[in-house]
């Protein structure tokens, strides 16, 4: 309903400045390595597709000096590769393409939906993941920034203020965003998705109603009469570790292999997917078989939104 052309443009956010691991920033080689683009191109899918091939190293953009601000830290880093992955992924959207993110850690996320935002000004957001990635300044313990995107595109708790991110305005309304896999939150994250009273389907919810039940939910709240673009923000730590193990901060009692491919083909049916990001693969966490095995189910995932059917 939204995409003009049956393209995808990929943005490699090879970045791990957004939490302490290393290895991070290597994710969206290995996605490419293993054949996602080609994979989008099949006779199968049949996407045209296109690699932001300038999208610069990891330590390319790295400040000489980047002092905290405040408990956040590589505040200059995150906000300068996040700026040139919103640019990216304004100008996929701008084009009529689906916009395909790969990273590298969710700090950037605060990039893909103020890209993808920037086009569709009506955007509602899904928020896969373990965590909800919601901590502001004030409450995030570990200073980490992949903790807080959903914040910055909130304009939560002084996220405004912060130094460095002066390009980035508030893009999102807490009733247009939708979590699904939550189950690792940190007590100022709780507190913010209560009072704000944001629409979550923790991994309480998931087992009590089911996936099927789940998504119908999430939409029937995001876009009730299925006419609004979406943008899908997919951390592969909303998968159970045991299907995913080659990710920075696993959390145990997480979706299924099922349950994660049904979330991305339940997106594609609704015709209303513009955008997705497929986050925090981590290539050096645990051994080689775990990350064959992430890398291609993180594959799969991405081929599953954009309309691969078992059938
Ligand atoms: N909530 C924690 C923090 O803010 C962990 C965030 N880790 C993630 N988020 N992987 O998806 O540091
Ligand atoms: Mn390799
Ligand atoms: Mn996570
Ligand atoms: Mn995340």
């Amino acid at each position: 309903k939204f995409l003009k052309r049956r393209a995808v443009g990929v943005v490699p956010a090879a970045f791990s400045g957004g939490q302490p691991k290393r290895g991070v920033e290597t994710g969206p080689g290995h996605l490419i390595e293993f054949g996602l683009l080609e994979q989008l191109q099949s006779e199968d899918l049949g996407y045209e597709v296109t690699l932001d091939e300038s999208f610069p190293p990891c330590d390319s953009l790295r400040p000489a000096s980047d002092p905290l601000v405040g408990r956040l830290r590589n505040a200059r880093w995150v906000s300068s590769v996040s700026q040139r992955v919103f640019s990216s992924v304004r100008d996929t959207c701008a084009k009529g393409a689906f916009a395909l993110t790969i990273g590298g850690d969710h700090s950037v996320g605060m990039g893909t939906v103020a890209g993808s935002a920037s086009v569709y000004g009506d955007l509602r957001v899904v928020w896969v993941d373990a965590h909800a990635d919601i901590n502001t300044p004030e409450t995030t313990i570990s200073g980490n920034l992949h903790g807080c995107p959903v914040s910055f595109l909130l304009g939560l708790g002084g996220t405004t203020n912060v130094a460095h991110f002066e390009w980035l305005r508030p893009c999102l309304t807490p009733d247009r965003i939708v979590y699904i896999g939550l189950r690792d939150l940190d007590p100022g994250e709780k507190k913010i998705i209560r009072s704000l009273g944001i629409k979550a389907f923790s991994m309480h919810e998931v087992d009590k109603w089911g996936i099927g039940r789940v998504m119908e939910m999430a939409l029937d709240h995001i876009a009730p009469k299925r006419d609004k673009p979406i943008h899908l923000s997919f951390d592969v730590d909303a998968l159970d570790p045991t299907v995913i193990p080659a990710t920075g901060t696993p959390v145990r009692g997480g979706l299924t292999f099922r349950e994660g491919h049904y979330i991305c083909e339940a997106l594609h049916e609704t015709g209303l997917l513009v955008a997705m990001d497929l986050m925090e693969v981590n290539p050096l966490i645990g051994d080689q078989g775990g990350l064959l095995q992430t890398v291609s189910i993180g594959c799969g995932l991405v081929r599953s939104a954009l309309g691969e059917t078992l059938l």
